[in-house]
């Protein structure tokens, strides 16, 4: 398998991750997300709505990210990270279409004005986020609650819906999330943020110094 991607990015993180978790081997095809490699017709040619990432495996050519965990934790055959009861599918299938759909807006207005718009060297818009605020609380509230009493999303153990959910979230600290009201969500990002397919994703190694000096 190939898998084009640029490690910085949330949904390419969420792969990296993903696709280490449930122990999926691929080739790296390495694009450069601030450089626009994205928007070129090669890639077009293989993503055709210009985003990253993007999983070619013979005569798959798959994107969206959730569907290459899904297609990752098939040809691997792992059960834990993708556990084979139906009411338990039906949950993972359930938070991967909440995230795609809701959670990741809900978050990626934060990493837009306190984290890309400093890389680009334009100031936060504190009206834009003062607006967007009762989106996110209500949006983390449901996570909160679908959390109450456990450790994980989905089965007593990361399943890929913990992935998927917790990319939009990947870089919290700096996206200045609001996530004081939200212990639940506090305690499972830190239990994330434990793993080991998570901590091998880190993206901050892959920026560079110099745009990486602007968010200090
Ligand atoms: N729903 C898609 C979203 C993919 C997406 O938006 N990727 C971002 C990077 S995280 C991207 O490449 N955006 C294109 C752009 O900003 O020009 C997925 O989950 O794969």
């Amino acid at each position: 398998m190939k898998l084009y991607y640029d490690p910085i990015t949330v949904n390419c993180r969420k792969v990296v991750a993903g696709l280490d978790l449930v122990g999926a081997g691929y080739e790296d095809e390495l694009l450069s997300y601030f450089g626009g490699d994205h928007k070129k017709p090669e890639f077009r040619q293989v993503n055709p709505n210009a985003e990253l990432p993007a999983l070619v495996d013979g005569d798959l050519v798959l994107w969206e990210s959730n569907a290459i965990l899904v297609y990752g934790a098939e040809k691997t055959g792992n059960r834990t990270a993708y556990p084979a009861d139906a009411k338990i599918r039906a949950d993972i299938a359930r938070w991967m279409l909440w995230e795609c759909s809701k959670w990741f807006d809900g978050c990626y207005v934060y990493l837009v004005q306190n984290v890309v718009n400093p890389i680009l060297d334009s100031t936060p818009d504190q009206a834009v986020l003062d607006a967007h605020e009762p989106v996110f609380r209500g949006l983390a509230s449901i996570l909160e609650a679908g959390l109450e009493g456990r450790e994980w999303l989905c089965a007593d153990n990361p399943t890929i819906a913990d992935i998927a959910v917790a990319a939009p979230m990947h870089l919290h600290a700096v996206q200045k999330l609001p996530l004081d009201d939200y212990p639940n969500i506090r305690g499972w990002i830190a239990r994330v943020e434990g793993l080991p397919c998570w901590q091998n994703s880190d993206p901050v190694p892959h920026i560079p110094a110099e745009l990486l000096a602007k968010l200090a």
